[in-house]
């Protein structure tokens, strides 16, 4: 092909040496490969030829030294990350002076492999290459006009092969092997660097009228905190907050062949406080969202995540508010510390540290790592040493894994059988019903997390480490199941093999909204000392979660969207969403048909729709704003 272009022996050796650290680089990392994925790297690197090829000729020998060194450096720094993080370096992360200071201790422990530093071979050859050919290259603009042709080519072939929905993963980066495997390392660094850049351009356009739009807001909505039974009742006491991947609502008190699915955490919801009509509020930031709703009380952001594009931001969050009361405060999770960009966005959250993947013995993995079995039997002796060592009292969130979708391998890590035995005509028939769907994996894997984190209860215990401390447990999203597969589990007709219709009277309605309103999680409050259990019904989102066990820690957050759901009335409760669709204890409102589905019988005010899609929409551009212009820090 480049002879076709042109007949430069560094052009040749810029386009070849270039492809081939690609292909190494996949080789020495993630050993994966999508042939898409070669096509953006050809359409990168013919792009900069052809460039080169326009450049003056005195500039073209520092044109070429420039992006060779930006090309080798892409492929020298994702070998070297790769191997201490098993994932892919961002520029978002070096601009946080906490991650220089990590990526140099990092740099410092990691073992540099001799594969890390192949790449620089290309050095080598252009030196050669430049001094045998130091011909004038005069500048040829067919040769441009060819380059760029090859570029558009490449780009429509790399655009029409799968995976298509490779597209989503570009802007929402949150996978960074993905996007990598899928893109070619030189799209995805491109991408990361627009990623990591786009806040800083947000801030320049619409900055005054956010400012003043969300100040007259709270100044309109100035909350003064109101004290109620539960406030201030877990002052100063440890908390443990158990983020559970993936659980749902539907799992706690189930039961499927006479075995409970969740054993331990219905015992925990028979002897705590459990709030029954709980939502996560997440965008394409899933998990990272709901850490961010759960901690500060605003709205995950609109255009791309908070933790990746906005993790510098300043915000109230309630590590900050119980820091400053004395705790400490830290997070565990057994994956790699940069996914979701959590140990830049952590540190400004106000943990104290993160013990990430690096922090715990890789002894058991299911899925995207480290087991949940194995997680929580290392925390166990981490907590006591915090405790012995650092002193009380601390807050600790536990970031669960293997319940993480789409539990291929549950088999390996649970073996319950959710086939069913009927009796048929005086014979015993096995119905497989939704054993090996996913659905049936689902259950499977959420009996697991159910069995790891009775454990971890039993461990804290033996510890004494349950004293003058309280558990929270929230599920962190629904589990991305599709509506068909409830329908299976709840219309099969095990006697006849087959699924009800909707004429048959054990059929069980299970339409769009009973669809959303089944995406609940649950929300649990539980200390050892608890000896009653509470049910609460008020419709709950991840936002009102801070206002509510900030009222019970006796930490208060002004800038707070949420409300402290046990100081309010049933019928105030409002679950708003991303779309601005919202649940109350009334009705579904679907914003994108502008559909309301009844969820319980009350004859609704005119206005009852008009004036709650107003309070939505505000809440959710004041959340944005917040958020895209950094206002926190200007409103304090
Ligand atoms: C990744 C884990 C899952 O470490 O928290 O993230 P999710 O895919 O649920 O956002
Ligand atoms: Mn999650």
């Amino acid at each position: 092909m480049i002879p076709w272009i042109c007949e430069h022996q560094t052009s040749n050796l810029f386009v070849f040496g270039n492809f081939l650290n690609a292909i190494l680089l996949r080789l020495f990392t993630t050993g994966a490969f999508q042939l898409r994925s070669i096509f953006f790297d050809m359409a990168v690197i013919m792009l900069l030829l052809g460039i080169s090829l326009i450049v003056k000729k005195k500039r073209r020998n520092a044109y070429y030294w420039i992006a060779t060194f930006l090309m080798i450096t892409t492929c020298v720094t994702n070998s070297l990350y790769y191997n201490y993080y098993s994932s892919f370096i961002s520029v978002s992360l070096l601009a946080t002076s906490v991650f220089v200071k990590d990526v140099g201790d990092a740099v410092m422990e990691m073992v540099i492999r001799p594969c890390d530093l192949t790449y620089l071979w290309l050095f080598v050859a252009m030196f050669v290459v430049r001094r045998k050919h130091p011909e004038e290259y005069r500048v040829n603009k067919m040769a441009f006009l060819k380059s760029m042709a090859v570029v558009i080519v490449c780009l429509g072939i790399g655009c029409s092969l799968p995976p298509y929905s490779s597209f989503s993963r570009l802007y929402k980066l949150w996978n960074r092997t993905m996007v990598l495997n899928s893109w070619g390392p030189y799209v995805y660094q491109i991408d990361d660097i627009i990623q990591s850049l786009k806040p800083k351009f947000n801030n320049v356009f619409g900055y005054d009228n956010a400012y003043k739009k969300t100040n007259d807001y709270y100044n309109e909505n100035r909350k003064e905190k109101k004290n109620n039974k539960y406030t201030g009742i877990f002052e100063g006491k440890n908390v443990i907050a158990i983020h559970a991947e993936s659980l749902q609502a539907f799992t706690i008190g189930l039961e499927l062949n006479n075995q409970e699915i969740t054993p331990n955490l219905n015992k925990l919801v028979n002897s705590g406080i459990y709030f029954d009509n709980f939502y996560a509020q997440v965008g394409v930031g899933t998990s990272s969202d709901t850490e961010f709703t759960y901690a500060t009380s605003l709205l995950p952001s609109n255009n791309g995540t908070v933790f990746v594009n906005y993790y510098n931001d300043h915000f109230v969050t309630i590590q900050n508010l119980l820091k400053n009361k004395g705790y400490y405060v830290f997070s565990m999770h057994g994956n790699v510390g940069d996914f979701w960009n959590r140990k830049a966005m952590h540190i400004n959250m106000g943990y104290d540290k993160m013990y990430d993947k690096s922090a715990f013995v890789i002894d058991e993995e299911y899925g995207l790592g480290l087991s949940d079995e194995s997680f929580f039997r290392q925390v166990v002796p981490m907590i006591k040493d915090i405790k012995e060592n650092v002193g009380e009292p601390y807050y600790g969130t536990l970031i669960t894994l293997t319940n993480h979708t789409p539990w291929k391998d549950v088999e390996l890590y649970n073996e319950l059988d959710l086939s069913m035995e009927v009796n048929i005509d005086g014979e015993t028939v096995r119905r497989e019903y939704i054993n090996n769907m996913m659905i049936g994996r689902y259950l499977k894997s959420v009996n697991y997390m159910d069995k790891s984190i009775g454990n971890f209860i039993n461990d804290m215990d033996e510890a004494g480490l349950l004293d003058n401390t309280v558990v929270i447990i929230y599920g962190d999203h629904d589990a991305r199941i599709a509506k068909k597969q409830y329908d299976y589990m709840y219309n099969y007709d095990f006697e006849n093999d087959t699924l009800y219709n909707e004429e048959d009277e054990n059929y069980v309605e299970f339409n769009d909204y009973d669809y959303e309103l089944n995406k609940k999680v649950p929300f649990i409050i539980w200390s050892k000392d608890m000896t009653s259990s509470t049910k609460i019904t008020t419709p709950m989102g991840m936002i009102d979660v801070l206002p509510t066990i900030g009222n019970m820690l006796n930490v208060y957050n002004k800038y707070a969207l949420g409300k402290d759901i046990m100081g309010i009335k049933k019928e105030d409760g409002i679950v708003v969403f991303k779309d601005s669709s919202y649940i109350t204890d009334k009705i579904y409102y679907n914003a994108k048909d502008n559909e309301s589905y009844t969820i319980s019988n009350s004859v609704l005010d005119s206005d009852y729709i008009s004036s709650r899609s107003e309070y939505a929409d505000k809440i959710i551009e004041v959340s944005n704003d917040i958020i895209v212009y950094d206002l926190t820090k200007k409103l304090d």
